[in-house]
């Protein structure tokens, strides 16, 4: 199939080149003048030019319109409402440069195709000129960056909230677990050569944080509650994304990043709104991590705080058999010991 589109494109660069040594000489045959030919093709390539302009041009609003469907929905999440603003904003201010530029660019061409009666203006400079096209560019883009900057620290700001839910999210080649801090909202201790079996977040059981942990295969969010992803990688870069919540965020082997936001529709609600009675949310991965990337990836599911509780409550522990004892030097728990410090404890 590519074998014969090469072919086929091959082809017709020989059949234009062809046509153009014909009417070459037909234009021989018929006397006309060297100028004139030229005149000609100066024409034609104008009129070309103004063909792409206007169909691209109408291509472009016309492929908005038809696949807009295909976008994100609107914002699930509180600050993305702010990010959605900015980045309109933004493609409003492209499109307008786009197309003043643009047309500018190609009419010009149009209109000032060869002539040989007239003469080019000559100046050397025309400092007005440079004024208004370094000023206003200059103008604009502070703007929004300016804007972008204060909106991102607005987002990452996470001493404004404390008090949020705290997950963590743990990607691998190629899968995502999250991990619940339960009820006193702090995760316990993981360190990667922790990792065995039984294990695989690395997770020190003795830590007394660690005893209410949970962990799921699908991560559930609570409506209205601020969220804190503490995001861990065990392998390579994997990246946290979640498009519906305008949340990304790298995953990096050997250190915890972070992200805050808050959930505000439902996946119920959403469902409604984007009137597919089958929507749910998803975490992605969006680093090339390896072969089956594209497949890294879980359901998010955001549900009223009261449904959160029950369904956390039905999520398994991380230490199963842990016994809660008076001093955490006596507890009996289901990991394997891999770690001398946990040995001698025991
Ligand atoms: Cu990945």
């Amino acid at each position: 199939m590519n074998l014969l589109l090469l072919l086929i494109i091959i082809f017709s660069i020989l059949v234009l080149v062809r046509l153009a040594n014909v009417a070459q000489l037909a234009a021989k045959l018929s006397d006309e003048s060297e100028e004139e030919e030229q005149d000609n093709d100066n024409r034609m390539n104008g009129i070309g030019l103004m063909i792409f302009l206007w169909g691209g041009l109408i291509l472009m609003v016309y492929m908005i319109f038809r696949y807009k469907a295909y976008m994100l929905p609107v914002s699930a999440s509180e600050h993305g409402v702010q990010i959605d603003k900015l980045m309109n904003t933004n493609w409003v201010v492209l499109f307008i440069v786009f197309v003043i530029t643009q047309v500018l660019l190609f009419s010009f061409a149009f209109k000032y195709r060869f002539n040989k009666e007239r003469r080019a203006f000559f100046f050397h400079d025309n400092n007005k000129l440079e004024v208004i096209w370094t000023i206003i560019p200059t103008i604009v883009l502070a703007a929004l960056i300016t804007t972008g900057l204060s909106e991102w620290s607005n987002i990452t700001d996470y001493a404004k909230r404390k008090e949020g839910l705290l997950i963590q999210v743990y990607g691998k080649q190629f899968d995502w677990t999250v991990r619940y801090a339960g009820k006193d909202n702090k995760l316990g201790e993981s360190y990667f050569r922790r990792i065995n079996d039984t294990n695989p977040l690395g997770v020190d059981s003795l830590d007394v944080n660690s005893n209410d942990d949970l962990t799921a295969r699908e991560m559930y969010l609570p409506v209205g509650v601020p969220i804190e992803l503490a995001i861990n990688s065990r392998d390579v870069i994997h990246s946290v994304y979640l498009p519906h919540f305008r949340v990304q965020m790298n995953a990096v082997p050997g250190m915890t990043t972070r992200f805050s936001f808050k959930p505000t529709i439902t996946t119920a609600k959403m469902r409604e709104i984007t009137g597919n009675p089958k929507f749910d949310y998803i975490l992605l991965c969006n680093k090339i991590c390896g072969v089956a990337h594209y497949n890294m990836n879980m359901k998010v599911v955001v549900v009223e705080p009261a449904d959160f509780k029950e369904w956390l409550k039905s999520q398994k522990p991380l230490f199963e058999n842990t016994v809660v004892a008076a001093a955490p030097a006596t507890r009996t728990v289901s990991e394997k010991p891999n770690e001398k410090k946990i040995v001698a404890l025991k």
